[in-house]
């Protein structure tokens, strides 16, 4: 039912084609924001990779710029959200793939999507918590 993204530093100048990517694909927007995240924001966020060799870089890397984080409405939201923006590595993800079109390298990818219905509710609550009560 959702799920949760963000537009990374490395493709904040391409929120506007890339969120009408998403709108075109039957996606509703219920919750949407511009943010900067800091240090403990960001490490908090993706605290599961925290002993990940790349943790650091990830963080320096989601800090770099401005985000665009977005709460998003769809029958199979998660998984068709995930196929929509493809692999991990931009390199592996299909061609028409929001990955493929916009990410540099595994690193910076362009977008993150949830992986679970349990984990975008989570992230959900994590940026938007004022939506508790619409997503419950
Ligand atoms: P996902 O975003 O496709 O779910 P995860 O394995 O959850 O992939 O990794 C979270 C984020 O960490 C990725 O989107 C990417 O930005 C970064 N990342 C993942 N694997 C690597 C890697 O091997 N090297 C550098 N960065 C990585
Ligand atoms: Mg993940």
């Amino acid at each position: 039912m959702y799920t949760f993204t963000i537009i990374k530093p490395n493709a904040f100048d391409k929120t506007e084609q890339i969120l009408r990517r998403i709108s075109f694909e039957g996606f509703q927007t219920i919750g949407i924001r511009s943010v900067f995240l800091n240090k403990e924001k960001a490490e908090n966020f993706y605290s599961i990779h925290k002993d990940k060799d790349f943790f650091s870089d990830l963080i320096k890397f989601m800090t770099s710029g401005p985000i665009t984080i977005c709460a998003l409405k769809k029958n199979n939201a998660v998984i068709d959200f995930r196929n929509l923006i493809g692999d991990t590595d931009p390199k592996e993800a299909n061609p028409g793939t929001i990955r493929s079109m916009y990410g540099t390298d595994i690193a910076e990818n362009a977008i993150h999507g949830s992986d679970s219905d349990e984990n975008a509710k989570k992230e959900i609550l994590f940026f938007f918590p004022e939506m508790e009560s619409t997503i419950q």
